[in-house]
């Protein structure tokens, strides 16, 4: 009797050693880092088709010396770039008679129509951050029929290689920051969080389409439990 429970109890210790031995890296994640779309189009320095205000030349290197500062700490460094063919749907020149900015529903989802952007190829949608820098550049938005601000999947549901990216390589914490902190930023750490990950945004890093849609952005971001600071937490 007193030795089936000493077997047991023997189980159960071997069990849970194993259990705690199996997998370190999900006990204590890594902290990765996502920095979205820093593309010519979207900056005032490049002269972007989508320039975005506050993203002259002096903007991109701090973006830079952040992403060095964060990957030299041991920080993994992920980017996404917006990768659309010439034909893509987000265009108004693909909607004959829309103007810039005007908005349109497409299958029960609005559409803001946008000056054509970061077309696959041109000088524009490189990503002005040292390439080097990053473990991988996930593209998105290569379906013409759907947008995607966000670096995690398209509007028509499609899931980029993200994730699984993050995951084979043991992140469980994001730094995410970038352009647009109203649209791309916010699409990318809202879908992080929801994934699971630890999400913190710096808005000193970001920079946004509009005003109010950047201030409604960061709330929309707390209120999903992302943790909005406004320099780097290092
Ligand atoms: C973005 C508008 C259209 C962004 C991308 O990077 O925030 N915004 N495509
Ligand atoms: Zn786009």
């Amino acid at each position: 009797m007193e030795l089936d429970v000493l077997f047991i109890f023997g189980l159960f210790c071997l069990g849970l050693s194993l259990v705690t031995m199996a997998d370190p890296v999900s006990a204590s994640g890594k902290t990765g880092v996502i920095v979205v779309d820093l593309q010519g189009d979207f900056t005032t320095w490049k002269k972007g088709s989508l320039a975005v205000d506050g993203t002259d030349r002096a903007f991109v290197e701090k973006v830079q010396e952040a992403t060095m500062t964060l990957s030299r700490k041991g920080c993994l460094v992920f980017g996404t770039q917006d990768w659309h063919p010439a034909r893509h749907v987000s265009f108004f020149s693909n909607h004959p008679g829309k103007e810039p900015f005007e908005t349109v529903e497409i299958q029960g989802r609005t559409q803001v129509l946008w000056p054509p952007h970061c077309v696959q190829g041109t000088e524009n949608a490189r990503v002005l951050v040292d390439n080097n820098l990053f473990l991988a550049i996930v593209k998105k938005g290569q379906d013409p029929r759907y947008d995607s601000y966000s670096g995690f999947r398209d509007d028509g549901g499609t899931k980029t290689e993200m994730d699984e990216i993050l995951k084979r390589n043991g992140v469980t914490e994001l730094i995410v920051y970038g352009i647009a902190t109203d649209y791309c930023v916010k699409a990318t750490a809202v879908d992080a969080a929801r994934a699971g990950y630890r999400v913190t945004v710096v808005e000193d890093l970001c920079r946004g389409v509009a005003p109010e849609s950047t201030t409604e952005a960061v709330e929309e971001m707390k209120k999903s439990g992302i943790s909005v600071v406004k320099k780097l937490p290092l």
